[in-house]
């Protein structure tokens, strides 16, 4: 072997431990460069005479393209890993299971909501939404309750900014009856003309579902809490009529054909006579226990008036129930405080 068979053995082993394109082109010009070895031997070449000059050179330029060959082969082989191990890294393993979209879901109580609003709907019923903040006349006053009522104390209620000069008059309302109120009244000024003129007045005939605000917290008592009222006014409306609406409405909101529903006496400021309503399944878990679902009575005459009509000709009743309890109800939940932690690992059983 001689020198230049040395020379091109040597590339070839410097280029081979190269890792990189920026070390090849450093191992390059150990060789080609201006000081290269390469270069180093042709610039010997002026020292020989002419024909050893000749042959010797024409050797040096044959190593001089082996050399360059072993770099573009070197340089190729490196490119190519490069290729390879970006390849590997960004794989994409078109056989792994999609990733799954999260979907949501309504609320348990929202869905107990929709159900009494399509219910009561389908019986002729408006709904009414309205201010979670009322005025004390229409939450309070409007409703017959008087001045020492206990509802009205600080611990029941919570009061919005007491410290105002009219000492506020403002709070978070404790039942939906308030925006009856304001639906009843808004009622009777569009029908004022027909009603001055001694026509009959196209009855009332709505609910009230929302959110309701207690000073009251434990295990089956919320601060927040749903309340759904309803009002039924004409001039012929009954106990009768109570009594079936809230039969078809239980029987359809538990899906339940048999079920039995009872009154039993009580106490509201704002009806008169009072009854509590208790429901009892004919079959099921809670078969044959009576449960209590909703308050109602024949509307006050103190109430009709406040609405702006004549409780001598204006007779109906209304009711309040607990969307809450209901749900409770439909789906065997035993903690009211579970619907308003937030955990999805409860709430997403409902979806
Ligand atoms: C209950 C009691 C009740 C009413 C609510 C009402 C509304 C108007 C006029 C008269 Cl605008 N009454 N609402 C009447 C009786 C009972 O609810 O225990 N709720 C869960």
């Amino acid at each position: 072997m001689n020198d230049l068979d040395q020379l091109v053995g040597a590339a070839q082993a410097d280029f081979a431990a190269t890792a990189t394109p920026a070390e090849l082109e450093n191992a390059k010009a150990r060789f080609l460069g201006k000081a290269g070895q390469v270069t180093e031997l042709m610039k010997g070449l002026a020292a020989l005479p002419v024909e050893e000059k000749k042959t010797r050179g024409a050797e040096i330029n044959q190593t001089k393209q082996r050399i360059e060959a072993l770099l573009t082969e070197r340089r190729q082989a490196l490119a190519d890993a490069e290729l390879q191990a970006q390849l590997k890294a960004e794989a994409l393993d078109v056989t792994l299971p999609g990733r799954q979209r999260g979907t949501g879901g309504l609320h348990p109580v929202s869905r107990s909501l929709e159900r009494i609003e399509a219910i009561f709907g389908s019986m002729g019923f408006d709904v009414a939404d309205g201010p979670e903040i009322e005025e004390d006349w229409f939450n309070f006053t409007a409703l017959n309750t008087p001045a020492d009522h206990p509802a009205r104390s600080m611990h029941d209620t919570f009061y919005v900014d007491t410290t105002a000069p009219d000492g506020g008059g403002h709070l978070l309302r404790t039942h939906t009856s308030p925006m009856q109120v304001r639906y009843a009244v808004q009622h009777v000024k569009k029908h004022a003309a027909r009603i001055a003129a001694g026509e009959a007045m196209p009855e009332i005939r709505v609910i009230a579902p929302g959110r309701t605000y207690r000073v009251d917290s434990d295990a089956t008592h919320s601060p927040m809490f749903h309340q759904c009222e309803g009002l039924w006014i004409g001039e012929n409306v009954s106990f009768k009529d109570l009594k079936s609406v809230f039969t078809d409405f239980f029987r359809n909101f538990f899906e339940s054909d048999d079920l039995t529903i009872r009154f039993r006496p009580s106490f509201f400021p704002f009806t008169e006579p009072s009854a509590e309503v208790d429901i009892a399944f004919a079959s099921g878990p809670l078969k044959g226990r009576w449960l209590e679902v909703a308050g109602s009575g024949q509307v006050h005459p103190n109430v009709v008036r406040n609405f702006g009509l004549d409780p001598e000709r204006y007779i109906g009743f209304a009711f309040g129930m607990g969307p809450d309890r209901l749900t409770m109800l439909r789906y065997g939940v035993n903690d009211l405080r579970l619907f308003f932690d937030g955990d999805l690992r409860f709430l997403s059983q409902f979806k």
